[in-house]
């Protein structure tokens, strides 16, 4: 007889709910373990069943901690405010609010068909306005802290639509809606100074148990450089001219200077001859990204400013161009450009028949040519450099910094590949930006009292035209008074970026419905930070460093009691189609769960997907192979057929007991599908058995609860135990069954070794005899006479004493 896994499901799941068994416990002797899956965002697709790897891990692992008695706070929200609620908005119309409601339904659904053990109590969503009344008010923290500020930079312009656009919308450079080319705007924007926070965001990641190549990737996003800054002068002019570089110890061979398109000493450089030509070349670069800008393959192109620089250390006067490869947003947005020993400098030297000139050999004292196969690249030894002339690499930099520090024109700097934020988007469906503009206060915050600052409503979802948000159509809303100075007033029309909900949201699960603070500091004490940390490794830069970022900030200034907000991570694979591509709509090989969870049921299935392979790689969906795991399923069934009244075997003791411990340590390393794999050879040795000692197959089902929670639960009541299977207790190992049980003795004929056989170490003295005589060089030996004395000395050896027969 198979087993109804629809309505166990259904009953199992309406129980747990009535008798709220997933409600976070609060002890206060208890140890607690907080474990978190990054919240979605609630698309109008649903899920697929690529999405939810990672909540059954996270679940299989807080199932098993509350079985081992911590109390566990495990739970999920939506991560609501976005483009695309906006973007169905503008083209129907419908609310974003109207969108999102329902497709959190969908989602809540459908997480709930899994049997997730989620604490739905705390269920949040960052756009309801008890939420983002404390997103507002963080925001108006930093403000207050000098944090956010107000800067003009350049964005993302449609000059068709005439609005701007979020990275995410621009395509190959074009708009996404109707293929026009992006432009670069300038406009005025919040700026978050998540820069003032590099050097701790670095030094915090020493501290976390993240997956290296996370890690790596936040190191690299906050690109810390160490190098120098040198002042050059230019030629019949008061002006100065600073470049930034890491390495000094070339400054002997640079031949010439360059500054960026956008940087603001170029107007005042250019000579009359060179105007016109250097204004059409900065109009050409508006219009391409940093990444075509960088590019090493990318054909270099720029052009000479009619000026020249002095070099601070040779007094030579080198050619000032302008190229957009340099960017202006990264040191001081002007280089010194050594060809001989830098690619882009010699590719674009080359192009224009700049000097080239040598001035770092080998340790082996080799000067290599300069060519297009070769350059000397590496740290070396300078020649022909004057005073650096003889020393090498970080002992040449050294020195250079000395001189130029005597000489006031050099010093040591730090820069950083991480920029400050752009925090404000034109948009409708986000937080309002809780700050209104004055004109005699200037920007002021929103008095923490009026918080929330509520989102109106508006007539139309559609960007103004202007650069501004549909919230500048609202006059009412606009127009207000100055909370300083009372006069006449206009709110900021611009709101949060959709990372901004997701910065905090770990915070407020601790503490959902608290109308006084973010969340109250002794219960962030007990159970923050994130002990785990499951979802995407696509997140490995944005959102983990922004929400570090909120996380520290808020830390330093009291509202939190600690540093780093996720102690763990882990990211789950990505499941491909059956065709081994990435599942999608458009490929046409989406898998929809609800399917697969009628027809097999939650519990196969979230079996099946750990058992599939190694959590975090990437591995294709196959329905056939569910059969697989949905067989294991029956065979378990069928044990609750046996009769349990067997008497327990050693040899199923120690299966046991090494099932407990490997079940147990494999799914704290995230190693589900071992785990999987040993369930089933337990199961098998079982099915062995005729009949099952009543606590060898509990605890079987309660190893396998934290899997496959809704069967395990209906075999539970089947046999007569009292609900619920997933509040008992994880079983414990013994050491004593897991130390290796088996000696080698020898076994003699007349004091003369014959065999060695393999014995239980506290074998009886009976069976080893027995177990002696079983083998066939013993009976060889023992058919040549009669046995007169049977020895056994214990865990040393066996020895028949026979008499030749007559
Ligand atoms: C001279 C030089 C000689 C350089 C040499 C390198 C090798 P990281 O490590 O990324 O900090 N640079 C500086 N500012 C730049 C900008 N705004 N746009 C493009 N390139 C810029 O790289 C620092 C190096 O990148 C600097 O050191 C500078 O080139 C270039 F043999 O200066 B170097
Ligand atoms: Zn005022």
């Amino acid at each position: 007889m198979s087993f109804d896994h629809q309505s166990i499901a259904a009953k199992w799941q309406s129980r747990w709910n009535e008798a709220k068994v997933y409600r976070t416990p609060n002890n206060p002797d208890r140890e607690k373990y907080y474990v978190l899956d990054m919240f979605p965002y609630p698309s109008g697709q649903g899920l697929h069943v690529g999405h939810p790897l990672g909540y059954i891990g996270s679940d299989i692992v807080a199932r098993y901690k509350r079985m081992t008695g911590a109390d566990v706070l495990h739970p999920m929200g939506w991560d609501a405010f976005g483009l695309p609620a906006e973007n169905y908005a503008i083209k129907t119309g419908t609310h974003p609010r109207v969108t999102t409601e329902a497709n959190i339904k969908t989602f809540k659904r459908q997480l709930e068909s899994f049997g997730f053990s989620y604490d739905w109590e705390r269920e949040l969503s960052t756009t309801t306005p008890d939420y983002y009344r404390w997103t507002q008010w963080i925001f108006v923290q930093l403000f207050k802290k000098g944090l956010a500020y107000e800067a003009k930079l350049p964005i993302n312009w449609c000059p068709s639509c005439k609005t701007g656009l979020a990275n995410e919308e621009v395509v190959d450079g074009k708009c996404e809606r109707c293929s026009t080319l992006v432009e670069r705007k300038d406009l005025r924007q919040w700026v978050l100074k998540i820069t003032a926070y590099a050097d701790r965001l670095l030094d915090g990641l020493k501290s976390v148990d993240w997956p290296e190549k996370t890690r790596t990737a936040q190191e690299y996003w906050i690109g810390r450089s160490e190098g120098t800054e040198i002042t050059f002068g230019i030629d019949g002019s008061e002006q100065k001219l600073t470049v930034f570089t890491t390495r000094v110890d070339t400054i002997f061979g640079c031949s010439y200077v360059v500054v960026a398109p956008e940087h603001a000493v170029l107007e005042s450089i250019v000579t009359p001859e060179h105007k016109e030509a250097v204004e059409a070349y900065v109009a050409a670069t508006k219009a391409k990204s940093d990444m075509e800008r960088t590019e090493l393959n990318q054909d270099k192109t720029g052009i000479f400013t009619g000026s020249f620089a002095i070099n601070p250390y040779t007094n030579e006067y080198v050619p000032i161009w302008v190229a957009d490869y340099v960017l202006g947003h990264y040191g001081t947005g002007a280089v010194m450009a050594v060809p001989a020993h830098d690619e882009r400098d010699f590719a674009f030297a080359q192009k224009y028949n700049l000097p080239i000139k040598s001035v770092i050999k080998t340790v082996d004292d080799e000067v290599i040519e300069p060519s297009a196969e070769h350059l000397m690249l590496e740290d070396g030894i300078c020649f022909d450099s004057g005073p650096l002339t003889g020393l090498a690499g970080a002992e040449a930099r050294n020195q250079a910094v000395i001189i130029g520090e005597k000489g006031g024109f050099a010093t040591k700097k730090v820069n950083y590949r991480l920029h400050d934020w752009v925090f404000s988007r034109q948009r409708y469906w986000g937080e309002p930006i809780p700050v209104i503009h004055c004109p005699n206060c200037g920007p002021v915050a929103v008095p923490e009292n009026q918080l929330p600052l509520l989102l109106p409503e508006v007539e139309k979802y559609e960007p103004t035209g202007t650069g501004e948000s549909p919230l500048a159509g609202i006059n009412e809303w606009v127009n207000t008074t100055c909370p300083e100075c009372n006069e006449p007033a206009k709110r900021e029309t611009n709101t949060m970026p959709q990372w901004a909900g997701s910065c905090w949201y770990f915070l407020r699960f601790i503490d959902p419905t608290n109308d006084k603070a973010l969340a109250d500091y002794k219960l962030l004490e007990k159970f923050g930070p994130v002990d785990m940390y499951v979802g995407g490794s696509e997140h490995a830069v944005l959102h983990l460093l922004y929400a570090r970022f909120w996380n520290l900030f808020l830390f330093d200034i009291g509202a939190v009691p600690f540093a780093e907000p996720f102690k763990s991570l882990r990211h789950q694979g990505m499941i491909l189609g059956e065709n081994h591509q990435k599942m999608s709509k458009s490929r046409g090989n989406v898998v929809n769960p609800d399917i697969i969870i009628t027809e097999y049921g939650a519990d196969t299935f979230r079996l099946y997907e750990m058992f599939m392979g190694p959590f975090t790689e990437m591995k294709p969906w196959s329905t056939k192979s569910i059969e697989g795991t949905h067989r294991f399923l029956q065979k378990v069934w069928r044990l609750s057929e046996k009769p349990l009244t067997g008497e327990a075997q050693s040899a199923t003791t120690v299966l046991l007991h090494k099932t407990i411990k490997k079940v147990g340590e494999d799914i704290m390393n995230f190693s589900f599908n071992t785990a999987v794999s040993q369930l089933m050879i337990l199961v098998n040795a079982l099915s062995d058995q005729e009949s099952l000692a009543r606590s060898d197959f509990e605890n079987l089902l309660r190893l396998l609860s934290p899997f496959a929670p809704h069967l395990t639960e209906e075999i539970w009541e089947k046999i007569g135990n009292k609900p619920f299977l997933v509040l008992e207790n994880w079983p414990q190992y013994s050491e004593h069954y897991l130390v290796d049980t088996t000696i080698d003795i020898p076994v003699q004929i007349n004091g003369k070794v014959r065999q060695v056989i393999s014995v239980a170490a506290d074998i009886s003295q009976e069976e080893a005899i027995a177990l002696a005589k079983d083998q066939a060089t013993i009976q060889k030996w023992l058919s040549e006479g009669d046995v007169v004395k049977e020895i056994y000395v214990p865990r040393k050896m066996i020895n028949f004493v026979i008499k030749p027969k007559a």
